[in-house]
């Protein structure tokens, strides 16, 4: 009896096992369609009968001049497409929050666009070095000139042409780059064995790396506050709307007006995208891009000068003479050599260009 009953309950114990596993196998084949499905109408950016939705990656918070040009942008590829293609502008780095990922994600045809610094894309894009080169414009108005103009367009056509899974769409005004610290310097030898938190950019790192000082990557924008205050970095750079808005001044607390460099915001899409969309589209996409090129000028001329009155009055802003600023140029020299034998015309095109 004992023996029947016990093997009553193994066919049992046998019969609830297999019952199980069709459990896990259902579950699996449930969870896997619906990360096949995720995965597919992501990578392609539509949805039966709804349009298309594409999705923008911007690090910046909302009310940011970047963040309202992408949301411009979204507007007018929206009104002009007839409410066909929607672009979801995802703020504060919600999406990517470090720019090198989002630049990987866009090669991968993972996202669709993103507004990024210029400074990543150097190193699938040598010829973008050249913008950013180290003191080369004399003001705003010589930079703003070069990014608008024919020059601009070289160095986006050059993106296109590299082949390398992105397209540039329009440049943004970031204004200029100055080194901030927990301690007031004047002078280039002060800089000397410095770690300054840097973006992934080959000039900027030539240049620390000609002040004696070292240039820390893989630190997103977002984390240099805390990376400052724990003494990971002796201090970063960065235009002053930056330094406002991410705080970075609460750690570092004085800015010395170096100027160094002026590194133009992009907006890029991803090449795979492009190549999905019919070439009407397309063309939709980059002339709506292009006229947000103006809109966010404006809009950073206005956010510069509040930055600066909030940051007068809650840091301190170092003016460096002319003799202590010719410190600085001078070790810019060297990273120009770098270039010269490659682009040397084009430099010498930017430093000609008027105004
Ligand atoms: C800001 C750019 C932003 C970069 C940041 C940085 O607008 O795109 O992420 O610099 O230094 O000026 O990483």
């Amino acid at each position: 009896m004992d023996i029947e009953k016990s093997e009553n309950e193994k066919k049992l114990e046998k019969t609830n096992k297999r019952k199980c596993l069709l459990c896990v196998a259902a579950i699996f084949i449930v969870l896997f369609t619906s990360v096949l499905a995720f995965l597919v109408f992501h990578k392609s950016g539509k949805k039966a009968g709804e349009g298309i939705v594409l999705r923008l990656s911007e690090v910046h918070s909302d009310e940011y001049p970047t963040s309202l040009a992408d949301k411009e942008f979204s507007r007018l590829v929206y009104e002009r497409s007839g409410g066909r293609i929607k672009v979801e502008v995802y703020t504060d780095g919600r999406l990517f929050s470090d720019e090198p990922d989002a630049l990987a994600a866009l090669q991968a045809g993972e996202l669709d666009f993103a507004r990024i610094s210029s400074a990543p894309i150097c190193k699938f894009v040598p010829m973008l070095n050249v913008v950013n080169l180290p003191f080369l414009y004399r003001d705003d108005a010589h930079f703003l000139n070069v990014i608008t103009g024919p020059i601009g367009q070289i160095f986006l056509d050059s993106i296109e042409k590299e082949n390398v899974g992105i397209v540039g769409l329009c440049f943004y005004d970031s204004g200029s780059r100055s080194l901030y610290m927990k301690k007031e310097i004047h002078s280039v030898e002060e800089l000397e064995g410095m770690k300054i938190r840097i973006q992934v950019s080959p000039t900027m790192n030539d240049y620390l790396l000609s002040c004696n000082a070292t240039g820390i990557i893989g630190i997103a924008t977002h984390e240099v506050y805390d990376k400052i205050l724990n003494g990971i970095v002796d201090g970063a750079e960065n235009n002053i709307p930056t330094y406002q808005t991410m705080g970075d001044y609460l750690a570092a607390p004085y800015y010395i007006k170096t100027n160094h460099a002026r590194v133009p915001d992009i907006l890029v899409a991803s090449s795979s995208l492009f190549e999905k969309l019919p070439e009407s589209d397309v063309e939709l996409i980059k002339e709506c891009a292009m006229e947000t090129e103006l809109f966010q000028i404006k809009r950073w001329a206005e956010k510069e000068e509040k930055s600066a009155e909030i940051i007068s009055k809650a840091a301190n802003v170092v003016e460096l003479t002319d003799e202590e600023l010719s410190g600085f140029r001078e070790k810019a020299k060297g990273v120009y050599k770098q270039y010269e034998a490659e682009f040397g015309d084009l430099i010498e095109r930017i430093k000609n260009e008027e105004p």
